[in-house]
């Protein structure tokens, strides 16, 4: 059983899809630290979490976020904030008439289990995009991969490209020489 401290559901799915063992969703509302890069912020969180659950069993927490290469890296860490003020189709306005449309996704799993901290990384290039697909969430309909948004994709097609899908199978792959 791997316990994931997290508020988000869509998370819990995608992760639960992607790891042969149980997972168990957390809702501690852990701090997100300020900082530019989302590994930091991970870290901080799974520290937190672990310490205040306090039952000595590990805990795994996951930061995402999306660059947008015109907007200097807008939202990244931000993207949350962003897309519960302004929304994913004002993100996408914003690059709309903009020659370069490339951004990316990142995602950092972090465990902790009170001696060790690791951190497992991934990322997606894709183009953003008018909206399209009512899969996912986020901003899933407004990120392209190779001709399709990660909305008009299922949960496992999303899972084999996408940067969740590649930090949750680093930290797969280390969790399996550990037991
Ligand atoms: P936590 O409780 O795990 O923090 P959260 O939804 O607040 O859940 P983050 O702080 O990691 O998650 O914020 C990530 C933001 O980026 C949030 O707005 C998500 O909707 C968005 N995001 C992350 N991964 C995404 C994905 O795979 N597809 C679309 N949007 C994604």
């Amino acid at each position: 059983m791997i316990r994931f401290v997290t508020g988000n559901e869509n998370k819990v799915t995608e992760v639960s899809e992607h790891l042969d063992v149980p997972v168990e969703q957390f809702d501690y509302d852990y701090v997100e630290i300020q900082a530019d890069d989302i590994t930091s912020v991970a870290r901080a969180g799974a520290a937190e979490s672990y310490d205040a659950i306090g039952d000595g069993d590990a805990v795994i927490v996951e930061d995402s976020g999306l660059f947008v290469h015109a907007l200097g890296g807008f939202p990244g860490p931000y993207s949350a904030y962003v897309e519960e003020t302004i929304g994913v189709e004002a993100v996408a306005r914003l690059t709309a008439d903009h020659p370069d449309r490339t951004a990316h996704f990142e995602s950092v799993v972090a465990y902790a289990d009170g001696n060790r901290i690791k951190t497992f990384s991934g990322r997606v290039d894709g183009l953003i995009v008018p909206p399209r697909g009512d899969g996912g969430f986020g901003y899933d309909p407004i990120f392209e991969v190779d001709g399709q948004t990660l909305a008009e994709r299922t949960t496992e097609e999303k899972n084999e490209l996408s940067h969740r899908g590649q930090a949750v199978e680093r930290f797969a792959q280390w969790y399996r020489t550990q037991s």
